[in-house]
Protein backbone atom coordinates (compact mmCIF):
# COMPACT_ATOMS: atom_id res chain seq x y z
CA UNK A 1 0.00 0.00 0.00
CA UNK A 2 1.36 3.35 -1.07
CA UNK A 3 1.55 7.01 1.17
CA UNK A 4 -1.99 8.29 0.66
CA UNK A 5 -4.02 5.29 0.04
CA UNK A 6 -6.21 4.17 3.05
CA UNK A 7 -7.53 0.17 2.95
CA UNK A 8 -11.19 0.15 3.20
CA UNK A 9 -12.30 -2.63 5.69
CA UNK A 10 -15.50 -4.82 6.14
CA UNK A 11 -15.99 -3.13 9.01
CA UNK A 12 -15.83 0.66 7.00
CA UNK A 13 -18.29 -0.20 4.76
CA UNK A 14 -20.73 -1.31 7.62
CA UNK A 15 -19.68 1.60 9.59
CA UNK A 16 -21.65 3.71 6.46
CA UNK A 17 -21.61 7.27 9.18
CA UNK A 18 -18.12 6.89 9.41
CA UNK A 19 -18.42 7.70 12.94
CA UNK A 20 -16.28 4.54 14.20
CA UNK A 21 -18.83 2.53 15.61
CA UNK A 22 -21.36 0.52 14.29
CA UNK A 23 -24.55 1.85 15.76
CA UNK A 24 -28.18 0.02 15.42
CA UNK A 25 -29.10 0.96 12.00
CA UNK A 26 -25.72 -0.20 10.54
CA UNK A 27 -26.06 -3.39 12.48
CA UNK A 28 -29.63 -3.64 11.19
CA UNK A 29 -28.27 -3.21 7.74
CA UNK A 30 -25.73 -5.64 8.24
CA UNK A 31 -28.03 -8.52 9.83
CA UNK A 32 -30.18 -7.72 6.76
CA UNK A 33 -27.47 -8.77 4.20
CA UNK A 34 -26.61 -11.42 6.04
CA UNK A 35 -30.55 -12.95 6.10
CA UNK A 36 -30.37 -12.11 2.29
CA UNK A 37 -27.29 -13.50 1.36
CA UNK A 38 -28.07 -17.07 3.99
CA UNK A 39 -31.35 -17.41 1.65
CA UNK A 40 -29.69 -16.86 -1.87
CA UNK A 41 -27.08 -19.79 -0.16
CA UNK A 42 -30.37 -22.06 0.77
CA UNK A 43 -31.64 -21.77 -2.09
CA UNK A 44 -28.64 -22.30 -3.92
CA UNK A 45 -28.10 -25.25 -1.76
CA UNK A 46 -32.03 -26.80 -2.33
CA UNK A 47 -31.37 -26.54 -5.69
CA UNK A 48 -28.40 -28.38 -6.04
CA UNK A 49 -29.62 -30.92 -4.12
CA UNK A 50 -33.66 -31.43 -5.92
CA UNK A 51 -31.06 -31.41 -8.96
CA UNK A 52 -28.99 -33.97 -7.63
CA UNK A 53 -32.02 -35.78 -6.46
CA UNK A 54 -33.94 -36.00 -9.69
CA UNK A 55 -30.87 -37.48 -11.78
CA UNK A 56 -30.75 -40.22 -9.31
CA UNK A 57 -34.81 -41.13 -9.30
CA UNK A 58 -34.07 -40.80 -13.39
CA UNK A 59 -31.45 -42.98 -13.56
CA UNK A 60 -33.35 -45.74 -11.37
CA UNK A 61 -36.39 -45.41 -13.38
CA UNK A 62 -34.02 -45.61 -16.61
CA UNK A 63 -32.05 -48.68 -15.47
CA UNK A 64 -34.65 -51.30 -16.81
CA UNK A 65 -35.03 -49.56 -20.08
CA UNK A 66 -30.82 -49.38 -20.15
CA UNK A 67 -30.63 -52.73 -20.00
CA UNK A 68 -33.45 -53.44 -22.07
CA UNK A 69 -32.19 -51.55 -25.00
CA UNK A 70 -28.23 -53.07 -24.38
CA UNK A 71 -29.44 -56.45 -24.71
CA UNK A 72 -31.55 -55.15 -28.23
CA UNK A 73 -28.76 -53.70 -29.37
CA UNK A 74 -26.82 -57.05 -29.22
CA UNK A 75 -24.20 -55.81 -25.96
CA UNK A 76 -25.30 -58.85 -24.04
CA UNK A 77 -22.26 -58.92 -22.12
CA UNK A 78 -23.17 -55.04 -21.19
CA UNK A 79 -26.52 -55.84 -20.38
CA UNK A 80 -25.27 -58.89 -17.88
CA UNK A 81 -22.95 -56.39 -16.60
CA UNK A 82 -25.21 -53.58 -16.11
CA UNK A 83 -27.96 -55.95 -14.12
CA UNK A 84 -25.04 -57.24 -12.14
CA UNK A 85 -24.67 -54.19 -10.40
CA UNK A 86 -28.59 -52.71 -10.33
CA UNK A 87 -28.93 -54.09 -6.85
CA UNK A 88 -26.78 -52.05 -5.24
CA UNK A 89 -27.34 -49.11 -7.72
CA UNK A 90 -30.80 -49.55 -7.27
CA UNK A 91 -30.28 -49.06 -3.62
CA UNK A 92 -27.89 -45.90 -3.65
CA UNK A 93 -29.94 -44.73 -6.15
CA UNK A 94 -33.36 -44.92 -3.63
CA UNK A 95 -31.06 -44.12 -0.87
CA UNK A 96 -30.32 -40.32 -1.83
CA UNK A 97 -33.84 -40.04 -2.67
CA UNK A 98 -35.03 -40.96 0.94
CA UNK A 99 -32.24 -39.41 2.49
CA UNK A 100 -33.73 -36.10 0.22
CA UNK A 101 -37.35 -37.12 1.61
CA UNK A 102 -36.14 -37.09 5.28
CA UNK A 103 -33.53 -34.19 5.59
CA UNK A 104 -35.88 -32.19 3.91
CA UNK A 105 -38.66 -32.35 6.07
CA UNK A 106 -36.53 -32.33 9.08
CA UNK A 107 -34.96 -28.49 8.34
CA UNK A 108 -38.03 -27.76 7.72
CA UNK A 109 -38.93 -27.54 11.10
CA UNK A 110 -34.97 -27.07 12.31
CA UNK A 111 -35.01 -23.64 10.01
CA UNK A 112 -38.11 -22.73 12.23
CA UNK A 113 -35.85 -22.18 15.58
CA UNK A 114 -32.69 -20.12 14.16
CA UNK A 115 -31.69 -17.49 12.01
CA UNK A 116 -27.65 -16.44 12.23
CA UNK A 117 -27.82 -12.98 13.82
CA UNK A 118 -30.29 -11.24 14.93
CA UNK A 119 -32.59 -8.24 13.89
CA UNK A 120 -31.78 -5.23 16.81
CA UNK A 121 -35.50 -3.19 16.75
CA UNK A 122 -34.79 -1.82 20.30
CA UNK A 123 -34.28 1.57 18.06
CA UNK A 124 -37.13 1.34 16.13
CA UNK A 125 -39.47 4.10 17.65
CA UNK A 126 -42.91 2.50 19.14
CA1 LIG B 1 -21.35 4.24 12.49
Amino acid sequence: MQDGEIAVTEFDKADTNGNGSIDRNEWNRLALEDRRLEMVDKDLKRNAERRFTGFALAGMLMYPLIILFASMMGFDKAATLITDIASVYVIAASGVVAAFMGFNAYSAKADKKKASIQYDDRSETK
